[in-house]
């Protein structure tokens, strides 16, 4: 693969190549923790993957095979949050974990080394995990003083059903990756050398497949567990296709030839 980098950033490196973005957490001395700049590089990436027609699929990874991500950078957490160069006190990786859910594109999180804290979610969020053989797996909120009772709670429920979740999550435990894959958290665990080739492979074979119905897969996916958000997303694909219909057309077109619009000539499905 060629690797074309989209933008310089100073945390992360987002490049892309043959319908394929790579977003890579750049700050293995701290075991790829984010700060808010971190958290802000990536957003601005995302929004630009939601936007780029030549990208299908997202592969999210760590720099390096020690980590992943090692969730908020405790370096920086002030009152209120983590604090960056701005000086106010942020959570911003709520707004990106969103931002993932509601990608009208799969995001394969690809995990060498430790997903752990806020880490481990970010994982969570992603539509698929492979992970490698030194991968390990885990929530700190409680040892350290913080929680995510949100995507962190309810999706790792469904995930891994609530007694694991509660489990992970009171016990703060480590899992490694077949342990991982026994309980569902991730979809395939390989050898650490193959997790480039494997993460690649996995993109390519949904770049195969019809990028509409992957999106509304998705977003039926998130709309069973997003409630009201989720359902949003769904119905907006849905109104996203019925502009592309004659019938709606005819709706626009007669306001604006100023008409009564004939939607008789439409006919009614079962
Ligand atoms: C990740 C883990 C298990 C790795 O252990 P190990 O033994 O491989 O490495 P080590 O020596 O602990 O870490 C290497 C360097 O990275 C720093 C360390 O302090 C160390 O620095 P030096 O001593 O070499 O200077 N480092 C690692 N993780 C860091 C972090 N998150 N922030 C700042 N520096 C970090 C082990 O390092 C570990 O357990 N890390 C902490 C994991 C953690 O508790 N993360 C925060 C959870 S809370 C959260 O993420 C969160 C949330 O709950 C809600 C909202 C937003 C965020």
């Amino acid at each position: 693969m060629q690797w074309e980098r989209v933008k310089e950033y100073t945390d992360i490196i987002y490049e892309r190549a043959e319908g394929i973005a790579r977003v890579t957490i750049n700050r293995p001395e701290v075991r790829n923790a984010f700060r808010p700049e971190t958290v802000a590089e990536m957003i601005e990436a995302f929004q630009h993957i939601r936007d780029d027609a030549s990208t299908g699929v997202v592969i999210l990874r760590g720099q390096g095979d020690l980590a992943f991500c090692s969730g908020g950078d405790q370096r920086v957490r002030g009152h209120g949050g983590y604090v960056g160069g701005d000086q106010i006190p942020r959570l911003n990786v709520l707004d990106l974990q969103r931002l993932i859910r509601q990608l009208p594109k799969p995001v394969i999180a690809a995990v060498a080394g430790y997903a752990i804290g806020g880490g481990h979610v970010l994982h969570v969020c992603c539509d698929l995990t492979i992970a490698a053989e030194n991968a390990v797996f885990g929530q700190t909120g409680p040892k350290v003083g913080s929680f995510d009772a949100g995507y962190g709670m309810a999706l790792l429920s469904r995930l891994v059903g609530q007694k694991k979740a509660k489990e992970i999550w009171f016990l703060c435990r480590q899992y490694n990756a077949q342990e991982a894959l026994q309980m569902g958290l991730v979809n395939a665990v390989v050898p650490l050398d193959r997790l480039e080739e494997e993460s690649i492979q996995w993109a390519k074979e949904i770049l195969e497949k019809s990028p509409i119905a992957i999106r509304l897969l998705k977003a039926a996916f998130n709309a069973d567990t997003d409630g009201a958000a989720g359902l949003q997303q769904l119905a907006g694909d849905a109104t996203m296709l019925f502009y592309m219909t004659d019938e709606a057309k005819e709706g626009k077109n007669a306001f604006l030839e100023k008409r009564k619009p004939d939607f008789g000539k439409f006919g009614r499905l079962p």
